[in-house]
């Protein structure tokens, strides 16, 4: 038995990881598609693997598309390079983007490249028409700050937590290119339960249906195989501590950062959130939890 007398591993796969809401959002997405002219996919440049939905290329067909690997400024630059080579090769349209800083510009120029048949067509006919980008991607991976960055204030409500943007609606950025924000979509199977654990530790799927102390306690342990140093220094950890897993790791942590409660027990359930949070605000440095090579 684990931590609070849970058992340690309960399965990713049982909680409720797809909710009802999601399959209107995707119904609603497919109605909205046959407007647009070009969709873009955030995914978490921390996760490329993860955070990318396996279904979108069937559910968006012939339109163009454009990856963008946003948060970029909280992943390992060389591991971002990695798999904007890799998208490369594949033939995919990728770029990293930091919404919270990037300069809109780029992205402007990606569409017009990806819709330049469409453009020239147009040009050549004499219209101007607006192009319309449908801006996709699970929850929280930034589509509301994105469309906020490009429009150049805060049109569309952004909050690090999942759900916050409820349906989707069209912004207008210039009279001719309209971006249309929407809410976060999972998909419907969960074939891969340490993505679906990565997805987590994001600030994807809501903390409230979740364990979070076995959430942390297996985040940290990823972290500290990736960036040992780091950890260890932001939890004052000592030597032989890396080796520690589940509750004891996090009680180590609470004894590093001094977490107890009254009587002297120490307070995993807090020790939990405030890791959860220093992950996903980056102050742990930047890390890259997927590489190329997986
Ligand atoms: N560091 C960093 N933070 C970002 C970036 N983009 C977004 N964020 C933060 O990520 C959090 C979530 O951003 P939102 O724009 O609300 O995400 P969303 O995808 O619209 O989320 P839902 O509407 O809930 O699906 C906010 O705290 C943003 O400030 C980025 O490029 N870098
Ligand atoms: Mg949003």
């Amino acid at each position: 038995m684990g931590l609070r007398g849970q058992p340690v591993f309960v399965l990713m796969s049982e909680i409720n990881w797809y909710p009802g809401h999601m399959a209107k959002t995707r119904r609603e997405l497919e109605k909205q598609l046959s407007l647009t002219d070009c969709v873009i996919e955030l995914i978490d440049a921390r996760a490329p693997y993860s955070t990318r939905n396996p279904d979108l290329a069937r559910l968006t067909g012939h339109k163009a598309r454009i990856l963008v690997l946003n948060k970029a400024d909280l992943a390992d630059d060389a591991a971002t390079q990695g798999w904007l080579e890799y998208f490369k090769r594949q033939g995919v349209q990728a770029l990293k983007f930091r919404s919270t800083g990037d300069r809109p510009q780029t992205i402007i120029k990606h569409v017009e490249t990806a819709l330049e048949d469409k453009v020239a067509r147009m040009k050549a006919k004499g219209v101007n028409k607006t192009l319309r980008v449908m801006i996709v991607g699970i929850p929280n991976v930034g589509k509301s700050t994105f469309i906020n960055r490009i429009k150049g204030q805060a049109v569309a409500k952004a909050q690090d937590r999942p759900g916050v943007t409820r349906s989707a609606q069209w912004i207008r950025i210039t009279p001719f290119l309209e971006l249309m924000d929407t809410p976060g979509l999972l998909w419907p199977k969960l074939s891969d339960e340490a993505g679906a654990r990565r997805l987590a530790y994001l600030g994807s799927i809501k903390d409230d249906i979740m364990d979070t102390e076995q959430l942390a306690a297996a985040m940290l342990k990823e972290l500290l195989q990736i960036k040992p140093e780091a950890v260890m220094e932001r939890y004052k950890l000592k030597p032989g501590d890396e080796a520690l897993k589940g509750e004891e790791l996090l009680d180590a942590c609470c004894r590093g950062r001094g977490l107890l409660l009254t009587g002297g027990r120490f307070d995993t359930l807090r020790c939990a959130a405030l890791a959860l949070d220093e992950f996903r605000g980056g102050k742990l440095g930047k890390i890259t939890l997927e590489r190329v090579s997986l």
